[in-house]
Parts: C-alpha cells; structure tokens; sequence
C-alpha cells in the first residue's frame, strides 16, 4: 500500500511531467529543471529530508523520488533534443516579427489605357470633353452621317463587321461626336477615346484598335486653330523639340484634309530604320469638317466652321515605345506588359 509520502512524490512527478510537455522553449524548460531538480528543487528537497524518516518509509520514498527524479531528467532532455529537432526542420515556420512586412506584387495599367488617358488629358487641359458613345453603331451614324455615301469603298464588306444591312461594329469613334452634335449647339470641344473594329490583320493592323479622334466647332475656326492645337499636343506628348508636317490628304468627313508627321523622335530628323529614313512620323489624320457633315446634323456650314483629328492609339504606343508588332498589345504576356 503506497503511503501518502509515495503518492506526494508522484503527483509531483505527474505535474513536472505536464508542465514539460507544455514548455514552448528551451528558457521553459531550464526554469522547469531548476523548479524540479535545482539545488533547491521539490525533488532535491525531498531527496534531502528523507534522513529524517522512517527506515521503512525513507526506503519506499527514496526508491521513488530517485525513480521521479531520473523520469524527469529524461523527459527535459527529451524535450530540448525535440524543440532542437523542429526549429531545424523547419527554420521558415519560426516567426521573426522584426522582418518587414511583404508587398503584394502591384498591377499597374495596360500601356494602351495609359496612352489613351495621356493624349485626352492633353486635350482635356486645352478645354476638350470627353464623350463617349456605343461600340456597335448605326451604319447613319458610322457613315451616312460622316458623308462616306453608300457606294465608298470604305463600307466594303472587306473593311467593317456587318451585323445586318443596318447595324456594324463602329470602324471609326466619329459617330459618337455625330450623336453629340445632334444634341447640342456650338461652340463645342470634344475628344472621343474607344475601340473601333475592322476587318484587317497583319503586324500593324488589328480587328480591333483604339483611337481618340476630337472636334471643335464655332463661328471662324480655321486650319491655323487646328495647326496651332496640334502644335500644342505634339509638344506635350513627344517633347517640345518635335516639328510637325502636314501632307494634303483625303477624308470623306473633312475639306480641306492632311496627315500630320512629326520629325522621327528616334532619330532626330536624320534618318532612321523607325521613320523608314525620311526623317517624319505619320501620326494622326486631320482637315477641317466638310460643310456636309454639318448639314446632316442641322448645322449652317455658312455660320459654323471646326476642325477634327483622329490618331490610332497602338500606332502612337508603337513608335513611343518602339515596338514592332501590334498583336503584343493584346496577348497578355506579363514578360511583355512589366517592361512598361
Ligand atoms: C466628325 C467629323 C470629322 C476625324 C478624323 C482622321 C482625320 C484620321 C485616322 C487616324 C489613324 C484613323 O485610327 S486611324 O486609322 N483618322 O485620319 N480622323 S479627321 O474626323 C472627324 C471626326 C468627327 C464629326
């Protein structure tokens, strides 16, 4: 029969045992050894008062506090060879709260989208609006409208995404400022950014590209206003060194019509594999509204004149960025999109 001396030392025994099986580290169970095993431990204390008893008790007790004591020893050592053995097995686990904290990798906008909002914020100072308007467009307004008649090699099935006799994808965003002009009254100063659609592919050309085309119209506007406003968004977009060139050209929509170059921002002017050795750019079509357009929208071309542009936003995004091929805009490939 174990007497209350035995069952003391094992309840001791019992409790050391529980508190090293929750001692988190090695500093735990060190105060754990002193605590049980010290010079001044509960054991050792123990162990030291068994003088003082029984013969027949010191023997069952000593028996038992030396049979504690070793159990304990073994169960510490066990314990730090264990903590050891999980802090090398996995170093990473361990929490280092002096570690600075990570970034998340940040996203930043499609170059496209990036040249887009530059060229409208450049008209946006110079007073224009944006406006915006639908991606799938009446052929009135894509092209009756903009005084392209029926027979125009521009309607050709070849060129825009039909979807019956009435209805396309738009091939330009002029119908969005034919909408406006519908509702409003001059002087008025607009920029349409968007997607426009048509039937084309090849390393330059895509079914789909974005343009941002703008208007101004009010009584005595002349090509000198739309030289000097394009002047003024060559300088800010390409760097104020830049001249510009106008070419004669033809539009349907605009009377008298040019394409504008600027010198080749890659060479100077002097001649390079970019500007095909010219010395110019081409980047946007531009003339003054053809007297038409204006009577389709209820406008006196007597009382009223404006001019209009339009650039391709990849086309700008190209040269800017010196890039080749039209379809890396679309692909997604983050190796391509990071460099910008
Ligand atoms: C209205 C009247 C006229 C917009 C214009 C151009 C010239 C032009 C091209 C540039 C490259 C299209 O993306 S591109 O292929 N655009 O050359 N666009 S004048 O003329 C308008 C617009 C709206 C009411």
């Amino acid at each position: 029969m174990p007497t209350f001396k035995d069952r003391e030392v094992q309840a001791i025994q019992e409790e050391a045992l529980r508190e090293i099986r929750a001692a988190a580290n090695a500093a735990d169970l060190e105060r754990l050894r002193v605590k049980f095993l010290g010079r001044k431990g509960i054991l050792t204390l123990i162990l030291r008062g068994l003088k003082d008893l029984d013969p027949d008790l010191r023997r069952r007790v000593g028996q038992e506090a030396n049979r504690a004591k070793k159990a304990l020893e073994d169960a510490l050592d066990q314990a730090l060879a264990d903590l050891k053995a999980a802090a090398r097995r996995a170093p990473a686990e361990e929490l280092d709260v002096t570690l600075p904290g990570r970034r998340p990798p940040l996203g930043h906008l499609h170059p496209l989208t990036r040249i887009t909002q530059e060229v409208c914020d450049i008209f946006l100072h110079l007073g224009f609006e944006a406006v915006e308007g639908p991606e799938v467009e009446l052929d009135y307004y894509n092209f009756e409208a903009l005084n392209i008649p029926a027979d125009h090699p521009a309607r050709d099935m070849q060129d825009t995404f039909y979807f019956n006799e009435k209805v396309l994808l738009r091939t330009q965003t002029s119908p969005m400022q034919i909408r406006v002009m519908e509702q409003r009254r001059p002087p008025m100063r607009i920029i349409g950014p968007g997607r426009v659609y048509r039937r084309d592919s090849d390393i330059t050309h895509s079914p789909m590209f974005h343009q941002v085309e703008g208007l101004l119209v009010d009584r005595r506007v002349s090509f000198a206003d739309l030289k000097g406003v394009l002047l003024a968004f060559a300088h800010q977009m390409f760097g104020p060194e830049v001249s510009l060139r106008f070419r004669p050209s033809y539009f349907p929509f605009t009377e008298p019509s040019a394409e504008v170059d600027i010198s080749c921002v890659i060479c100077r002017g002097l001649g390079c594999r970019v500007c095909k050795i010219t010395g110019w750019l081409e980047i946007l079509g531009a003339g003054m509204v053809h007297p038409a357009v204006f009577e389709a929208v209820g406008y006196d071309p007597e009382e009223y004149t404006g001019f209009a542009f339009g650039l391709g936003v990849e086309r700008i995004a190209m040269l800017k960025y010196g890039i080749d091929d039209i379809r890396l805009f679309y692909d997604n490939d983050l190796r391509f999109l990071r460099q910008f």
